[in-house]
């Protein structure tokens, strides 16, 4: 009798924890996060209200920052578009992955962090703005623009097959986003979805919802608009100025019927709003017809012709902005009230910053802080306290090691970025102080010449080369908006010194030289020529 207890007990005893385990086993798998990461194209930090420019209100943007952290020295190593999605995927600077500029090919068959968090059993999506070429790889299921992409019925290549959708791209991108989370997912596994706008990209055509939004809003250009880039030859000879560079009518919408106003882009604004409905031409023309009227009637020049492009840019800026911000909303709603919202990280960032009117400028490219900037929001309940602030030089090389670290998978060595989950969390309590920048998009579209440089907290030293060679050297302390170049200052002479030994360290530590940069422009420069 007694044994038979005994026996009756083990069993009992061993079916709990044969019960136990397989409780853990699953709520281990639960644990691994998921992930939503957010990016647009072109969105300047200044133009979201977590950073407290004033310029507009992203109130569903601002709830990541609220309810997560707001990273206040987000930067990317290379600002332009493909490069930085190659960072982003490959957690390794440009001239490592290959991907330098926006003509290069990109090598899908290198590694990614998406195609190791496939591996380790995530369900891992792509839906948007790419901007590298072929099928990507790493992801169950694709849906990308081909190229730049269309703001009014904008075509995508569904895993590798291209439609036309009708609608509004950023709209069109949320409800594909939606539709993967709600139906094409398998539910019980954890998930990565890459969910990425092409707004506020150039040519910031709203949506017709928001055509009259800010209307009565007059917007005084930043201070340095009128910039004389004094000691600074290279942003001298840039083709990104708003009063010089922008097309009155392919940029700023000055399509007029008559047909008066003729400009060298005039034709190819003219097949874009050809993409709309009669419907939204109709809402369009309403809105813009008066405007153009107007600006016929003015004959603007000077000073007051660049005040009055400028206004034109931000009205049309901001409002695709606000409908990037309402696509945020219903994703955040949407992972509420399915029960996602304690387990899931999202991340919004834009490829690069961009230029508001600083310098006089739109386009990114240099390594100036506004499009060397990116925003940076990221939250995740589990993790990061509400408020948090991050004033740490975090990069897009980073978010390849982020995301790993936090799925539990090893960080492979040849990665060069460093997991910022325990900077988030409050617990680094190291973290590098100074950041490796590289451009190489030249000659080409804007001008920006080849230059590559290293920041710290404090101070910037660029060089830029090629058809030049020029030093800049910055205070950022006391000139954050970069107008007096330093460079053999004699007050700044060990500030110099220091600088150049901090550049010399970047390029050996992630691996760059002259060779490197000589092969690159070689290569770009046949790529261009043909
Ligand atoms: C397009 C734009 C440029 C922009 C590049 C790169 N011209 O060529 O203004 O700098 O993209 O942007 S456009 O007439 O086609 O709009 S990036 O974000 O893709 O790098
Ligand atoms: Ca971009």
């Amino acid at each position: 009798m007694k044994n038979t207890g005994l026996i009756v007990v083990t069993l009992l005893m061993l079916c709990f924890s044969c019960k136990e385990e397989k409780k853990e086993e699953v709520s281990e798998k639960q644990e691994r996060p998921n992930i939503v990461f957010i990016m647009s194209d072109d969105h300047a930090y200044q133009a979201i209200s977590a950073y407290g420019k004033g310029l507009n209100n992203t109130p569903n943007i601002d709830r990541i920052a609220k309810e997560g952290a707001l990273f206040n020295r987000g930067f990317v190593t290379n600002s332009i578009c493909a490069p930085s999605r190659a960072v982003l995927l490959t957690g390794k600077h440009s001239f490592v992955n290959g991907k330098v500029d926006n003509v290069s090919p990109f090598d899908w068959e290198q590694d990614n962090f998406a195609k190791a968090l496939q591996k380790s059993g995530y369900q891992t999506a792509m839906i948007g703005k790419i901007h590298l070429d072929g099928l990507p790889q790493g992801f169950d299921y694709s849906n990308v623009l081909p190229g730049q992409g269309l703001y009014y019925s904008p075509e995508f290549i569904e895993n590798g097959v291209k439609k036309t959708y009708p609608g509004y791209i950023t709209q069109v991108t949320t409800d594909i986003a939606l539709d993967w989370l709600e139906n094409k997912r398998e539910k019980d596994k954890p998930f990565l979805m890459m969910y990425h706008q092409k707004a506020p990209h150039r040519t910031w055509m709203p949506e017709i919802k928001y055509l009259t939004l800010m209307d009565s809003i007059t917007f005084d250009p930043p201070a340095n608009f009128f910039d004389n880039y004094e000691r600074r030859p290279a942003a001298a000879k840039q083709e990104m100025s708003i009063f010089e560079d922008m097309d009155v009518v392919y940029d700023l919408k000055m399509l007029d019927k008559e047909g008066e106003i003729e400009t060298k882009y005039r034709k190819y604004f003219q097949k874009k709003y050809d993409r709309m409905t009669e419907e939204q031409k109709v809402a369009w023309d309403a809105y813009y017809d008066p405007i153009i009227a107007d600006f016929k009637s003015k004959n603007l020049q000077g000073k007051e012709l660049a005040k009055w492009k400028y206004n034109r840019y931000m009205h049309d800026y901001l409002r695709t902005v606000q409908s990037v911000d309402d696509g945020v909303g219903e994703v955040l709603d949407y992972l509420k009230a399915n029960g996602l919202e304690e387990n899931t990280i999202v991340v919004y960032t834009s490829d690069q910053g961009f230029y508001l009117g600083e310098h006089g400028w739109f386009d990114k490219r240099f390594m100036y802080e506004e499009s060397f900037r990116t925003p940076l929001l990221v939250k995740y309940p589990k993790e990061i306290k509400p408020g948090t602030v991050i004033n740490e030089l975090v990069q897009n090389i980073d978010f390849a090691p982020t995301f790993l670290d936090y799925a539990g998978i090893d960080i492979s060595k040849d990665i060069q970025g460093e997991s910022f989950r325990k900077l988030v969390k409050g617990e680094a309590s190291e973290w590098r102080n100074a950041i490796y920048y590289t451009y190489y998009e030249f000659p080409g579209e804007h001008h920006v010449k080849r230059h590559h440089g290293v920041r710290t907290d404090r101070y910037k030293l660029i060089h830029f080369y090629y058809d030049i060679d020029q030093w800049e050297l910055y205070d950022l302390e006391k000139d954050p908006s970069e107008m007096h170049n330093l460079y053999n200052d004699p007050a700044y002479v060990s500030v110099q010194e220091d600088m150049h030994k901090q550049l010399e360290n970047m390029r050996t530590k992630y691996g760059d030289n002259d060779a490197l940069d000589k092969q690159n422009l070689e290569h770009y420069l046949e790529v261009v020529k043909e």
